[in-house]
């Protein structure tokens, strides 16, 4: 059988598969590209299954009958064409740029820059990706504090990782197969997690927090190192500000306070501390938990003034200075992304930038963007590779708000929570069906064929490329995909023509490595070359120039449990419940419900749970997690149901009915919360 490497292009991994063709040249199977060191997910390993799936979208789709009705109509391209063409442009003549708005969901490299080179060009303010839920807080608060990008790359020289928040056994195996290595080599991990899970297993130490206290343990250890002097005193003397305000904001943090905040026994505290701080270079692996409260921004600089005090930055084995994108990399240039016609004028117009209170976010939040609907604002949607409805928070309200779009277009692969209440749904390709190619860091050029032919589905860029046409940039966008690609190419001495043959083109096998220790040359790059451990200027517009623990709501007597939420290793986020292959190996959301509460409601495994709280419901099966912190519940993320039909509620298992959109207010980035809110578990009487 043929074997032809491919380019999965549903996450930012971009993990290269060895796809097995069958005789008449079609694909068979798909499988990891092991030769090129891929450890890949589920979801790109069932393109196959989601491409020939019996309720994938195949032919664009009008909506026949009202919002949300299941009625629909086949069209073709050119019709749809015209319908999107029609409706952005009646939005702009009628409110300009502003009253659209661009929802790019999670990132996608190279859809996500063809999508932003038309946002850009057509002046767009309200755009956004999945940033502010994501890993914005933490990306922004390293480049704050240190003036540069962080890479945790986890070596064989790494002593210590703390993964605090962070699941790689389910989210990103190649971080676990990291950890496996440096465990080998001796090293040692501790896990900050409320959820028993295969990384608590390989754990030296396990600090089962009590979920939403992240911040007073980080404040209890920079108390613990500053105390036991185990900071790298000469680093900080040397190279760093702000020392004396972090002393007095952890000063209360004792042993036993932080305990009592934090569920977690002193001596297991004190041990993951010494072990982190002692045992170096040391990385502090911080995963979506820190990312989503309203503090999200300030756990992130705890994660960095934790890695500044211990001398863990700029070290190979600990915190990298990241070497910036390869310039040879085409797609990350603002060449493609036209990203320096973005002004800060444009910012002004973003809704909710007027409570964005940290001058260097990049982009607002879905819940803005949601009172920009209802302020009448924002008229015209357009979601590429996203669902809302599901992943954002109060997903009724979301739904709701959503469906009073003038008009609403969806590229999707299926029909979604959010694209059931489109007008338009447009039909994706995977990255089996369309001619692809892939830039490496050190110059090579691979070229993928389109394996599928006869599709009705395009790719994400060839509907861009477009929609820019017919929206007057004919100038700036290509007459088809060829000259897309040589627009890349350009540059490179090479033709897509010409890599049709030869399959690749080698580059000169150099990477750009990050640069250890290159501050003791020219300083941080920060504004005074310094690392910044308090920042003042953040004083006035959050009230806190270093990070301060305000706890979440507590829970009382009508909502006596705390629940969480984590992900699955079978699918990506609200994706893949259709595929059987995925599906099997989870048929239903699954909810970690700890021993306490689990007695107290008589819950056993299996049986299903109601969690409920002052937003809304969900219900999930019950697994007991053992070794919990009392009281706690883990709810898994994305779901609804593929085969609802007529009465069946679509988001009756979905996490995100109990989020609200409220709490974001205060957060430097906009971040709503799901770790740690108060809610009710009871048993649900369901027969299956
Ligand atoms: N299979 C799969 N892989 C994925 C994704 C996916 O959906 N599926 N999504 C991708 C994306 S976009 C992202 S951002 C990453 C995210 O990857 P991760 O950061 O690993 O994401 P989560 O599983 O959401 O959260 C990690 C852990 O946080 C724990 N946790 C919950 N509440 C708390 C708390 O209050 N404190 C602490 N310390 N821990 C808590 C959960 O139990 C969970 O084990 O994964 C990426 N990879
Ligand atoms: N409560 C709670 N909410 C969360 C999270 C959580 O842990 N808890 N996690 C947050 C995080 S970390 C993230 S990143 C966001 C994710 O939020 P989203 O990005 O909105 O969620 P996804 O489910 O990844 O949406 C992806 C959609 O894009 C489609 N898709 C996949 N590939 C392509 C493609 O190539 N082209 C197109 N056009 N479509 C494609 C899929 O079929 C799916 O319907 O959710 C956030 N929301
Ligand atoms: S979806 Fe999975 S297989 Fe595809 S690029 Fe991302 S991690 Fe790799
Ligand atoms: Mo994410």
């Amino acid at each position: 059988m043929q074997i032809q490497t491919m380019t999965c292009r549903f996450c930012d991994r971009e993990c290269h598969m060895a796809v097995s063709l069958d005789a008449a040249g079609r694909p068979a199977a798909i499988r990891p590209a092991h030769e090129e060191g891929t450890i890949s997910c589920p979801t790109g390993l069932h393109a196959l299954e989601l491409m020939n799936h019996a309720q994938r979208v195949k032919h664009p789709m009008r909506r026949a009958g009202p919002r949300g009705s299941g009625q629909w109509e086949e069209i073709s391209w050119d019709e749809a064409f015209d319908l999107a063409t029609r409706e952005l442009q009646k939005t702009l003549d009628q409110m300009g740029p502003e009253g659209l708005l661009f929802i790019k969901g999670f990132n996608k490299p190279l859809q996500s820059a063809v999508f932003d080179r038309l946002a850009n060009l057509l002046g767009v303010p309200n755009r956004l990706g999945a940033g502010n839920m994501c890993h914005q807080a933490q990306a922004q608060s390293f480049v704050d504090t240190f003036g540069f990008p962080a890479d945790r790359r986890i070596t064989a020289e790494t002593r210590t990782v703390v993964l605090w928040g962070s699941n790689p056994s389910n989210t990103m195996r190649w971080v676990q197969r990291d950890i496996a290595e440096m465990k080998r080599a001796g090293g040692r991990l501790v896990v900050v997690d409320p959820l028993p899970t295969r990384m608590t297993e390989l754990a030296d130490l396990w600090l089962p927090i009590r979920p939403g206290t992240d911040m007073a343990l980080a404040l209890g250890w920079m108390r613990l190192i500053l105390e036991e002097g185990w900071e790298d005193a000469d680093l900080l003397s040397r190279w760093a500000t702000g020392l004396e305000d972090i002393r007095k904001a952890c000063a209360p943090y004792t042993l036993e306070y932080t305990a009592a905040l934090t569920g977690l026994a002193p001596a297991q505290i004190r041990q993951g501390a010494e072990w982190f701080a002692c045992a170096k270079p040391g990385i502090l692996f911080g995963g979506n938990a820190l990312d989503h409260n309203w503090d999200s921004y300030q756990k992130g600089r705890c994660l960095a003034i934790l890695l500044a005090l211990t001398g863990n930055v700029d070290v190979p084995g600990a915190a990298l200075h990241a070497a910036p994108p390869s310039g040879r990399n085409p797609i990350r240039t603002p060449r493609l992304t036209c990203a320096d016609r973005f002004s800060a004028a444009w910012r002004e117009r973003m809704w909710g930038w007027d409570r964005a209170l940290l001058p260097t976010a990049r982009q607002t939040s879905g819940q803005a963007m949601l009172q920009g609907i209802e302020a009448g604002k924002l008229r015209t949607g357009w979601v590429v590779g996203g669902d809302p409805v599901v992943m954002w928070a109060d997903s009724r309200r979301t739904q709701l708000v959503l469906q009073s779009l003038d008009f609403l277009m969806v590229q999707d692969f299926f029909l979604t929570p959010t694209a059931q209440i489109a007008d338009l749904v447009l039909p994706v390709a995977t990255y089996l069906e369309y001619e692809n190619l892939f830039f490496e860091g050190d110059g090579s050029i691979q070229y993928r064929p389109a394996l599928v032919s006869g599709s009705d589905a395009r790719s994400d860029m060839d509907i861009i490329n477009e929609m820019g046409k017919r929206l007057g940039l004919a100038d700036a966008f290509w007459p088809d995909m060829d000259g897309f690609w040589n627009f890349l190419l350009e540059g490179s001495g090479v033709t897509l023509e010409e890599l049709r043959t030869t399959g690749r083109l080698e580059g000169d096998g150099t990477k750009r490595q990050p640069a250890p220790r290159g501050y003791r040359q020219c300083g941080f790059p920060t504004a005074d070359g310094t690392i910044h451990l308090a920042l003042p200027e953040l004083e006035e517009r959050s009230g806190g120039s270093v990070p301060r623990y305000r706890s979440l709501p507590e829970p009382d007597e009508a909502y006596p449990d705390r629940c969480t939420n984590y992900k699955s290793p079978f699918f990506f986020h609200s994706a893949g419940r259709q595929m059987p292959g995925q599906r099997t190996r989870q048929p239903d959301p699954v909810a970690y419900v700890s021993e306490d509460v689990a007695a107290r409601e008589e819950l056993r495994e299996g049986d299903w749970a109601r969690i409920t709280t002052p937003t809304g419901e969900t219900c999930q099966r019950v697994h007991i997690g053992l070794g919990m912190p009392a009281g706690t519940i883990a709810l898994a993320i994305g779901w609804w149901d593929t085969d609802a039909a007529g009465e069946r509620d679509v988001l009756a298992g979905n996490c995100n009915n109990l989020t609200s959109d409220q709490t974001l207010l205060g957060g430097e980035i906009q971040a709503f919360s799901c770790r740690g809110i108060p809610c009710r578990v009871t048993k649900e009487e369901r027969v299956d």
